[in-house]
C-alpha cells in the first residue's frame, strides 16, 4: 500500500469545459423551443450527462419518449466532442501542471476521479494524460457523486488507503463524495458553495508547496 494518493476531478479542476457542456445544451434546449441560461447550466456541473438531460427537459417542460431522450443524448455529446476536438494545453486552468508535476516528482500515485464519459480524450488533448496512474470516469462508476464509489475505485486502483486519499473537486457533490468516502476533501472554488469541504482555495494559484507538503505528511483525515 502507497502512504498517500491524489485524486483530482476533470471539469472545473483541471479544464474549464462547463463552457462547451453549456453551449451543446443550449443549442439542443434552443432546438426544442426554449432558452437555457449560464445560471442553470452551474446545476449541470460534476452531475452525469443523462442526469443533465433530465433536468434540461424540466426546464423546458418537454416530455420525451425514450427514443427521443436517447437521440438527445447523442446530439449533445456529438456537439460537445466537436468542441472538445480543438482544446489545447492553453486550456488547463492555472498552475494544475505545476501541482501534478510535484506530485509526480515525490512519486505520489494520482487519479481523475469523474463523472465525464470523455475524460480521457480531454486529458490527451490538453496533454496531461501521461500524469495520471489510473483514469475513473463515468465510464466506469454504477452511481454518481455524491455517492464515493468514483473515489474509492480510484484509491483502490492507486492501491492507497480511502483515508489517505486527497481529493480535488468544484462540485458540492464531488465534495460531499470525497467526505462520504472518508477522504480530505479540497474544494476549488466559490468557499461559500463548496462549504463542507476540508480545506477551500479560488483556484491552484493558492495551493503552494507547504500546503502540497502538509497534505502530504497528513496521511489521513
Ligand atoms: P460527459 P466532472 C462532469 O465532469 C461535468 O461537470 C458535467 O457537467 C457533465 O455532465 C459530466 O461530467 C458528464 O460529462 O457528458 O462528458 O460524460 O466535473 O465530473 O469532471
Ligand atoms: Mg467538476
Amino acid at each position: 500500500m502507497k502512504e498517500v494518493g491524489f485524486i483530482f476531478d476533470l471539469d472545473g479542476v483541471i479544464v474549464d469545459t462547463a463552457k462547451y457542456h453549456y453551449l451543446a445544451w443550449r443549442k439542443l434546449a434552443n432546438e426544442l423551443g426554449f432558452e437555457f441560461t449560464k445560471e442553470q447550466n452551474e446545476l449541470f456541473k460534476g452531475v452525469s450527462r443523462k442526469r443533465c438531460l433530465e433536468i434540461l427537459l424540466d426546464i423546458g417542460s418537454v416530455k420525451a419518449t425514450q427514443e427521443q431522450f436517447d437521440t438527445w443524448m447523442i446530439e449533445k455529446n456529438e456537439d460537445y466532442l466537436a468542441y472538445i476536438q480543438k482544446m489545447d494545453a492553453s486550456e488547463i486552468l492555472p498552475d494544475v501542471p505545476r501541482v501534478l508535476q510535484y506530485l509526480k516528482n515525490k512519486n505520489i500515485p494520482i487519479a481523475l476521479g469523474s463523472a465525464s464519459k470523455n475524460a480521457k480524450p480531454i486529458l490527451e488533448k490538453v496533454g496531461l494524460l501521461s500524469y495520471f496512474d489510473s483514469i475513473v470516469d463515468g465510464n466506469s462508476v454504477t452511481k454518481a457523486k455524491p455517492d464515493p464509489e468514483v473515489f474509492l475505485i480510484a484509491a483502490n486502483n492507486l492501491n492507497v488507503k480511502a483515508e489517505s486519499c486527497v481529493v480535488f473537486e468544484d462540485a458540492v457533490a464531488g465534495i460531499q463524495a470525497a467526505n462520504a468516502a472518508g477522504m480530505i476533501g479540497i474544494g476549488i472554488g466559490d468557499v461559500d458553495i463548496l462549504h463542507e469541504a476540508d480545506y477551500n482555495f479560488k483556484d491552484f494559484t493558492e495551493i503552494d508547496d507547504s500546503f502540497l507538503e502538509l497534505l502530504l505528511n497528513k496521511n489521513h483525515k
